[in-house]
C-alpha cells in the first residue's frame, strides 16, 4: 500500500471516530434513530462537539507518539491529565474513580482492578482504540498486546480487554484492506471469528454471520446488543460497518440509528469505515465541523510516521 493511501486510512479512523462520537452523542440512550433525522441534526450544528470516547482516544495518541509505542504508566497520566483539564466529556463512571486511585498512588495496572469483580466490562477500553488499530495494523501479535495492556489501564475485565482487541483488530483489518475491489465480507467475518475466545464474542460474530440481510433493526439489536458493555456494542459496529461498508455515511448513520450507546457505537463504525474508506470518504460538512479537527489529523499524521520510521 502506497504511504498517501496508509495516510488517509489512518486520518479516517481517527477523523471517523470523532465524527461518529459527535454525531451519536445526540442520541445516547434514545431507543432508535431515523438516519435522516441524524442527518438533519448534524446540518443544523456549528460545531460537532466529541465526548469522553474521542478525548480517550486523543489521549491514547499522543501518549503512543511522545513514547514512540506502548508505555502503560505513561498513557495512564495522559488519561488523568486530559480528563483534569475536560472533566465534562461525560466519561463513564468508572474511569474518574479510578484516575483518583493512581492519583493517590495505586499502581497504573492495578487500580483497574478495584471496580467490579474483576473490573469493567464497558467499553471505554474498546471506543478510544483506533490509534492502536491503525499503527499495528500489519502486526497482530502487537495490535493484541497493547489493545489488552491499554485496556487494563480502566477495563480490567477479560470481556473489557477482549472488547478493545476484537475492535483494534477490526480496524487493522479495514486498514490492510482495498476499498476499491469488491468487499470480502465473509473473509473478514472468517478473521474476526478466528480471533476471539469468549463465547459473548463468538456468539456475537456468529450473530453477525445470521444477521446480514436483516432489515429489521430490532432484530439486530436484540441478537447484537446497542449498550454500554463491550460486548454488546463493538459487534453492533462492525455489523453496521460490513453491511455499508462502501459508504461512510451510510455506515455511521446506521450504526447510530440503532439507538443505545449511540455515542460509542458511531464512534466504533467510524474508525473501522474511516479506516477503510479512508479520509476522503467522511463527508466534508461533518469533518471540518468536527471540533479540533486539526489536532486530531495532526496525530494521525504523527501516528503514521512512527509508523513508517519505527
Ligand atoms: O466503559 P466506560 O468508560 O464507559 C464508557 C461509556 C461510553 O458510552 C461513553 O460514551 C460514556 O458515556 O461512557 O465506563 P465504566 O464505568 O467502566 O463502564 C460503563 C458502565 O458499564 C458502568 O457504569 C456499568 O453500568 C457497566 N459495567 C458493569 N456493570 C456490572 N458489572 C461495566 N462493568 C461492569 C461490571 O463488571
Ligand atoms: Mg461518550
Ligand atoms: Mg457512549
Amino acid at each position: 500500500m502506497n504511504e498517501e493511501t496508509l495516510r488517509s486510512k489512518f486520518l479516517g479512523s481517527l477523523i471517523g471516530t470523532g465524527v461518529g462520537d459527535a454525531l451519536g452523542a445526540f442520541y445516547e440512550g434514545c431507543h432508535r434513530v431515523q438516519p435522516e433525522e441524524i442527518e438533519f441534526m448534524a446540518s443544523r450544528q456549528g460545531l460537532l462537539t466529541y465526548t469522553d470516547d474521542t478525548h480517550m482516544m486523543i489521549g491514547m495518541a499522543e501518549s503512543l507518539i511522545e513514547r514512540i509505542g506502548f508505555d502503560g504508566e505513561h498513557m495512564a497520566h495522559v488519561f488523568i491529565t486530559n480528563y483534569e483539564h475536560e472533566p465534562f466529556r461525560g466519561y463513564g463512571s468508572g474511569p474518574p474513580h479510578i484516575f483518583k486511585l493512581i492519583r493517590s498512588g495505586e499502581e497504573w495496572n492495578k487500580a483497574a482492578e478495584r471496580i467490579y469483580p474483576g473490573g469493567s466490562f464497558g467499553n471505554g477500553a474498546a471506543m478510544r482504540i483506533a490509534p492502536v488499530g491503525v499503527l499495528y495494523h500489519y502486526d497482530l501479535e502487537n495490535l493484541k498486546k497493547v489493545a489488552h495492556e491499554s485496556s487494563r489501564i480502566t477495563h480490567a475485565h477479560a470481556l473489557g480487554k477482549e472488547g478493545a482487541a476484537l475492535q483494534a483488530y477490526a480496524i487493522a483489518l479495514a486498514t490492510d484492506m482495498d476499498p476499491s475491489v469488491p468487499f470480502d465480507c465473509d473473509g473478514f467475518l472468517a478473521k474476526l471469528s478466528k480471533f476471539v475466545q469468549q463465547a459473548e464474542y463468538r456468539d456475537r460474530i456468529r450473530n453477525v454471520e445470521r444477521l446480514l440481510g436483516e432489515e429489521d433493526r430490532s432484530r439486530v439489536v436484540a441478537a447484537l446488543g446497542n449498550g454500554i458493555e463491550a460486548f454488546n456494542s463493538v459487534p453492533a459496529a462492525i455489523f453496521s460497518f460490513l453491511t455499508h461498508s462502501h459508504s461512510f455515511k451510510e455506515s455511521v448513520l446506521y450504526a447510530i440509528s440503532l439507538g443505545g450507546d449511540t455515542d460509542t457505537i458511531g464512534a466504533m463504525n467510524g474508525a473501522i469505515s474511516g479506516a477503510f474508506l479512508g479520509i476522503d470518504a467522511i463527508p466534508h460538512e461533518w469533518r471540518d465541523k468536527l471540533e479540533n479537527k486539526e489536532y486530531i489529523e495532526n496525530l494521525a499524521e504523527k501516528l503514521l510516521l512512527i509508523r513508517t520510521n519505527g
